[in-house]
């Protein structure tokens, strides 16, 4: 027979069914409804506006999340501007890798906006708990893989950031502004280093379709899991920070990159590309999810390597913070001085 006991306290905790949540008064409806109204009417949400806990938290995940790829993403570039084919490549990928280290800078500022301190973001870097894009924990092999990052994961990387011009919070939807422009320079710069090559020896078009067939599944992988499996979606888009779905923006990217592959002269290593008519848009084949997971979970094939790179620089930079900090402190002591 069902009886009290499963109210009943055990030990010191008391269990059973949670405490509904107390009723809102007048003016936390008022403020909810007001949030709710300028979400409908697509408007911006600013920094200090009132806005729900859960509102707040998911922006500062994914917008923390998007600084960290920012910066781990500077790795697997940076790793061949010693090694660049010439004083042009050199140069160019200097500024891509340095545009980086920017963006991840806007985006640390607009989630600081929220009342997090990049501290405390670098710290869930560091230890493992925070998440950056999967993508950057696969290897560099060859220079073609630095013009097929710059085609193909830039391109992933607009497609799903334009969207994200017009996301709700405002400081994040204007740091997306600028670095969406300086992400299109990328994807250009990357595609014209592999026409380039394409227009090379038989070594080089070789060396391309092989960063290819090595980058595209991974690229399909970035936009995230399926919708159907994609537990921030409803909310990130109830909210308008997300705009478009996972899928529609994977295959957004598919049809956008297939023209672009054949003007390219490289084959795109999946047997089940093909357009398909009835949808008006490209078929493609299954994305292996496993690894993914596995990528996203620390398991990757440069995971490791990159979290430690992130942690050694950071450590070697305590004393440039600290002497910033103490000439900081020692301007405003003498403006105080001055002015008394
Ligand atoms: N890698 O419910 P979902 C760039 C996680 S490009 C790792 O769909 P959401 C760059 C997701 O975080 C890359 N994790 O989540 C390019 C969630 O885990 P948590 C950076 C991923 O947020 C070139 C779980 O899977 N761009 O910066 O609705 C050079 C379930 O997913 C990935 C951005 O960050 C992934 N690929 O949608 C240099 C754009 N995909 O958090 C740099 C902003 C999913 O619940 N972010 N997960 O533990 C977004 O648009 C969205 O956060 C995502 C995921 C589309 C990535």
């Amino acid at each position: 027979m069902y009886t009290q006991s499963f109210s009943v306290a055990d030990g010191d905790k008391p269990r059973g069914p949670k405490a509904a949540p107390a009723p809102l008064s007048a003016d936390e409806q008022a403020r909810e409804d007001a949030f709710d109204a300028r979400i409908a009417d697509d408007g911006r949400i600013e920094p200090r506006d009132w806005m729900p806990d859960a509102y707040r938290k998911t922006l500062v995940r994914q917008i923390s999340q998007h600084a960290h790829s920012e910066i781990v993403g500077m790795l697997p570039e940076g790793n061949w501007i010693s090694r660049a084919p010439s004083l042009k490549r050199k140069a160019i990928l200097i500024a891509k890798v340095q545009d980086e280290g920017g963006h991840g800078l806007y985006l640390y500022s607009a989630a600081e906006t929220l009342g997090t301190s990049r501290d405390e973001m670098l710290a869930a870097l560091h230890s493992g708990r925070a998440k950056y894009s999967s993508i950057f924990n696969y290897p560099t092999l060859n220079w073609a893989d630095v013009g097929v990052i710059g085609w193909l994961v830039d391109g992933a990387a607009i497609m799903n950031q334009i969207p994200l011009c017009r996301c709700s919070y405002g400081p994040y939807a204007r740091a997306m502004v600028r670095v969406c422009k300086e992400e299109s320079f990328h994807q250009r710069q990357g595609y014209e280093a592999l026409l380039v090559m394409m227009r090379g020896t038989a070594e080089q078009r070789a060396m391309v379709q092989d960063a290819v067939n090595r980058w595209w599944w991974k690229c399909l992988a970035m936009f995230g899991p399926p919708d159907d499996n994609s537990p921030n979606s409803a909310l990130g888009m109830k909210w308008g920070i997300k705009r478009i779905s996972n899928d529609e923006l994977r295959q957004k990217f598919v049809d956008a990159t297939v023209p672009q592959a054949k003007v390219l002269g490289v084959t795109l290593p999946d047997p089940d590309l093909k357009w398909n008519e009835a949808r008006g848009h490209y078929d493609y084949g299954a994305i292996d999810w496993d690894e993914f997971w596995a990528t996203v979970n620390g398991n990757g094939p440069c995971n490791k390597e990159r979290l430690n790179t992130r942690v050694k620089a950071w450590n070697e930079g305590a004393w440039v913070r600290e002497a910033a900090l103490a000439h900081a402190e020692k301007q405003a002591q003498r403006k105080l001085k001055e002015a008394a």
